[in-house]
């Protein structure tokens, strides 16, 4: 694991996950060793930023809206996530996820690391929404696709360039 960066650092890496005007007027949060989220600065917009997670290879920061914030705390207390709120969040300087099919694994199993390139993710829609996205184990990153699917947790990843 990298050596844990400074309060400032973990500010700057979370608000690059999105537009600058979006970051620059964001809550910031960073997740502690036991995977407790502490706030480091409090926002004006409805965004919480989140600094790269050390533990993945990838460089990968993300900012949330109110209900993909409240998606993201489901997801990490593997609660199920509030029905009928649909959520935006941004991942511009992309991703590194373990999995395409198991939110919670922490390493690939045997395959590489699904990694994509900067992204939008909705949360929380409908599984109609979903249904007309591909579904892949192993997908192309390039394009649109779901990741998690058919898990509470089951999101689309929209690659912006
Ligand atoms: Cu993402």
């Amino acid at each position: 694991m990298a050596k844990p960066m400074s309060d400032a650092q973990m500010i700057a890496s979370a608000m690059r996950a999105a537009p600058a005007n979006v970051g620059r007027h964001a809550t910031i949060m960073a997740m502690d060793a036991q995977g407790k989220m502490r706030t480091l600065r409090q926002g004006t917009n409805g965004f919480t930023c989140i600094p790269d997670a050390p533990a993945t290879p990838g460089n990968d920061p993300m900012c949330a809206d109110k209900a993909a914030m409240g998606w993201v705390n489901a997801w990490l207390t593997h609660t199920t996530p509030p029905s009928g709120k649909v959520g935006l969040m941004y991942m511009l300087e992309g991703g590194t996820d373990a999995s395409n099919t198991d939110p919670y694994a922490k390493q690939p199993k045997g395959e590489h690391w699904i990694k994509t390139g900067p992204h939008v993710m909705v949360v929380g829609a409908d599984a109609a929404f979903y249904d007309q996205y591909p579904k892949q184990a192993d997908p192309d990153t390039g394009a649109p696709y779901v990741m998690w699917a058919g898990t509470p947790y089951q999101h689309l990843m929209a690659p912006i360039r």
